[in-house]
């Protein structure tokens, strides 16, 4: 198949998602063709099946917001035209499906139909898409769509809930490659980090108020009391200033370490025993799956999807959202010397059923289904 790829093409969630299976589809042996403003995050290497179209804008001093959804849909045009896709895949549905819509109609007029894939990822519809604003654009996109996955069971229901969806909505979890998230040794690593053998928690996020970084400093500085340990805080986002106050102020010192985005993630999560994500909404939660993928159990909220993806008392613990002392109670437990190796080995047997190589067929599939007008 020849497959069109549009997703946003940073560090985010969606854009790893997307850039990932299409990775995927591309070493299956199919044709896949990015269409992104930049060359996305995950993207960095040669591969004879894989194609970039960037997407430009022109500029024109009249225009106080560039019109980036037109030039989307200019591009989307161009390339399903002169490379003769079979399929748009567009993820996350602010613009891109909406996009998708234009690109679809005006392809029509050229007689050419190109069925569309929306995959909803989450703040598309429980933060952004639910903006008085934006609501009935997306409920228009997604309705127009010929197929619309969701990555989590609880992300199709809450997109049912907000939205009057009349398709048919399939879940599609995502994924994790275990050929390059994996347990690594790094003991050194650990040994610079952790160097009187703390233990080590860590958390990879975007640092939006969503993901509650606030609790995750709160749970460090209750457990250090109880149990040596460090934290490691990866990424960088609006949050990440008032965090660096609020460890100072919590006199954290040098226990808690800002490192900014890494690529290699995998390196760092190979060194870790916990991962922290208390999100006040999640519709997945992909970085804890990467982290399961490199043997670090999980505490987490129970909200949004998460609960599909950690186990309570088997891979991690759930708590309620906000409910720091439940977190520490529960980190304190799995970070026991005899109960660590057990819950390490859950996690990485949890990580193992979202294999990047049992969910692209699924995406496989789900592409025939809709070119067969059954979706
Ligand atoms: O986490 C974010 O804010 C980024 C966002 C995105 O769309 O880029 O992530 C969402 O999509 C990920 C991939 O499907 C999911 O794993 C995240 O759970 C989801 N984030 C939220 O629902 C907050």
């Amino acid at each position: 198949m020849k497959i069109g790829i549009v997703c946003y093409p940073t560090f985010g969630g969606s854009g790893v998602v997307a850039t990932e299976l299409g990775k995927g589809l591309a070493k299956n042996g199919h044709q896949v063709h990015f269409i992104t403003y930049t060359q996305p995050a995950r993207l960095d290497f040669f591969n004879e099946n894989i194609f970039y179209h960037e997407v430009n804008i022109a500029s024109y001093p009249l225009f106080q917001y560039p019109p980036y959804e037109s030039a989307l849909a200019g591009k989307m045009v161009d390339v399903v035209k002169y490379e003769k896709l079979d399929v748009l895949h567009v993820h996350y549905a602010i613009p891109h499906a909406t996009s998708a819509f234009l690109a679809k109609q005006i392809l029509k007029c050229h007689g050419i139909n190109i069925p569309v894939v929306t995959t909803l990822h989450g703040t598309d519809i429980t933060i952004v898409g639910k903006d008085a604003s934006l609501a009935p654009v997306v409920t228009f996109s997604i309705n127009e769509s010929d197929g619309v996955t969701t990555v989590s069971a609880d992300l199709r229901k809450d997109t049912y809930e907000a939205f009057d969806i009349k398709k048919e909505i399939e879940v599609i979890p995502n994924f994790v490659d275990l050929e390059r998230f994996k347990k690594q040794r790094k003991e050194h690593f650990k040994r610079i980090i952790c160097p009187n053998d703390e233990k080590l928690l860590v958390h990879t996020s975007n640092f939006r108020r969503v993901k509650r970084i606030e609790d995750i400093i709160q749970i460090f500085a209750k457990l250090k009391k109880q149990i040596p340990s460090k934290l490691l805080l990866v990424g960088d986002g609006p949050e990440r200033g008032p965090m660096e106050q609020l460890s100072r102020d919590l006199n954290l010192g040098e226990d808690v370490r800002f490192v900014g985005k890494l690529d290699a993630i995998e390196e760092v999560l190979s060194v870790a025993d916990l991962f922290l994500m208390p999100s006040e909404k999640e519709s997945f939660g992909l970085a804890a799956l990467e982290a399961m993928a490199c043997e670090v159990p999980v505490i987490s909220s129970n909200t949004g999807g998460l609960p599909e993806l950690n186990v309570q008392g088997v891979t991690g613990f759930l708590s309620n959202v906000g409910d720091v002392d439940d977190m520490v109670k529960n980190a304190i437990y799995i970070l026991q010397d005899e109960n660590l190796p057990t819950f390490k080995a859950n996690a990485l047997a949890r990580a193992r059923e979202f294999d990047i190589t049992n969910i692209v067929p699924m995406y496989e599939r789900y592409y025939e289904k809709v070119l067969r007008g059954e979706s």
